[in-house]
């Protein structure tokens, strides 16, 4: 079976504001929203058909979505592919030069764990290996 794209992450400064696009104008299927301390954000979950965007908001300025913003403005901030076995590829990764930011899974949002790998190392994209723990 082919991997699925797990979800797309946008950096938002507000939640409240980004669902008047994602909500009232493209009509979006609104799942939630949740908090992940880990991560220093509050996440809301969209669906638009099978693919899930998912907007960030920092929770501190210490937050690297924070960061980000400042840096880069809002936008298109990672995009997370499924994983089966999200340890065993992060060994496979760093053993084909891919730097992994995490280098043991770490919770991430609707039940998952998640390893990121550095974008200076992946073409300029902050991709995100996502295994969901709950199936
Ligand atoms: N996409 C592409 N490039 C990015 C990026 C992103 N999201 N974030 C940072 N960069 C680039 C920066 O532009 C910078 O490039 P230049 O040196 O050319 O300017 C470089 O990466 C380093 O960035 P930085 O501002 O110095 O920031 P840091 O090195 O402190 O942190 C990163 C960058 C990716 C390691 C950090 O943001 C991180 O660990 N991210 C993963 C965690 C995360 O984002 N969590 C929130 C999502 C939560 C969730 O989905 O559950």
């Amino acid at each position: 079976m082919s991997r699925k794209i797990s979800h797309i992450g946008i950096a938002v400064k507000s939640l409240e504001e980004s669902s008047k696009l994602y909500k009232d104008l493209l009509g979006l299927d609104y799942e939630g929203q949740e908090i992940v301390e880990d991560q220093g954000v509050k996440v809301a979950f969209y669906l638009a058909g099978d693919v899930r965007i998912e907007l960030l908001e920092p929770l501190s300025d210490e937050s690297p979505v924070a960061k980000f913003i400042e840096k880069r403005g809002e936008g298109i901030h990672h995009i997370a592919f499924d994983s089966n076995d999200a340890e065993g590829e992060i060994e496979t990764f760093q053993s084909n030069d891919i730097r992994m930011i995490d280098k043991t899974p770490r919770k991430g949002a609707h039940s998952s764990m998640i390893a990121f790998a550095h974008p200076k190392s992946t073409g300029g994209v902050l991709l995100e290996l996502c295994q969901k723990m709950d199936k």
